[in-house]
């Protein structure tokens, strides 16, 4: 018996590594260079990014398994969700000029229970990549407070971002985390998205994404993503701006998973 959930967790996760050596024959120059690996793997810093890329959809799968069957499908988070992202009066977030292939976005919807009741003052949070594939605050070049924004919604439940269409985005792929997909035979690519977090008190937050349903990768992501069909856009044009529309359920934090 477990003395307690995290000797659980970690003697579980251990012992199916041990099932992959056993089952591999891993030599141990093998086993030097996964070590070695790994450390470089830190030492760039990018530890996040090795993490998400093979967990972060198994992760959003459990959840979804085991949320109630109204509530919205989470997607992956990702490494570049920043809290300190500013509270926008009008949903209008912060851009950059001088980009050839700007596409003015609309997102937009409403935030219901799972009962279908709509929620008004709930703090929802969006954050995108810029048409050149970079997110604000984490690349050179595009302030924290660009990209990314917060609203909360309205007496009726709505919330209305407004930014510009993202573009397939390729995972940094200039480091070690890089250097073992195109070992492994893989691509970095993910499919353009929108991120979206919703946060109530006494509700399961609701991580999302929002995919564009014409767009390369949806179906072919690196980080081998859920891609919810609700959440894949076909192409609405209203104004001159693309329209992505949707409500988002939130379901209760049960008294179990609260505890
Ligand atoms: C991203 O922008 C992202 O959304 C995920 C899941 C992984 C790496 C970069
Ligand atoms: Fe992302």
């Amino acid at each position: 018996m477990a003395n307690n959930r995290l000797d659980q967790v970690v003697s579980t996760i251990v012992e199916k590594v041990r099932d992959g050596v056993r089952e591999e024959k891993v030599s141990y120059e093998e086993y030097r260079a996964a070590v070695g690996y790994m450390m470089k793997v830190a030492d760039a810093g990018e530890l996040a990014l090795f993490i998400d890329l093979f967990l972060n959809a198994t992760m959003c799968r459990v959840i979804n398994e085991n949320a109630h069957s109204k509530a919205s499908l989470q997607d992956m988070e990702g490494p570049y969700f920043l809290d300190e992202s500013p509270m926008l009066e009008d949903g209008k977030m912060k851009l950059m000029d001088g980009y050839e292939n700007d596409e003015p976005l609309i997102v937009r919807g409403t935030v219901r229970d799972v009962d279908g009741a709509a929620m008004p003052g709930v703090l929802v949070d969006m954050w995108n990549a810029t048409p050149d594939g970079k997110y604000g605050g984490i690349h050179e070049g595009v302030p924290v407070d660009h990209y990314r924004g917060k609203v909360r919604t309205d007496e009726n439940g709505h919330f209305r971002f407004e930014s510009t269409v993202p573009v397939p985005y390729r995972i940094k792929d200039n480091g070690p985390v890089g250097a073992m997909l195109k070992a492994m035979g893989r691509h970095s690519w993910r499919p353009a998205h929108v991120h979206i977090k919703v946060r109530h008190e006494g509700y399961r937050d609701l991580i999302t994404q929002l995919y564009f349903a014409e767009g390369e990768y949806v179906h072919d992501d690196c980080c081998e993503g859920t891609v919810p069909q609700e959440f894949v856009f076909d192409k609405v044009i209203e104004d001159g701006k693309r329209v992505l529309e949707t409500d988002l359920f939130i379901e209760k934090v049960s008294e179990k998973q609260a505890a």
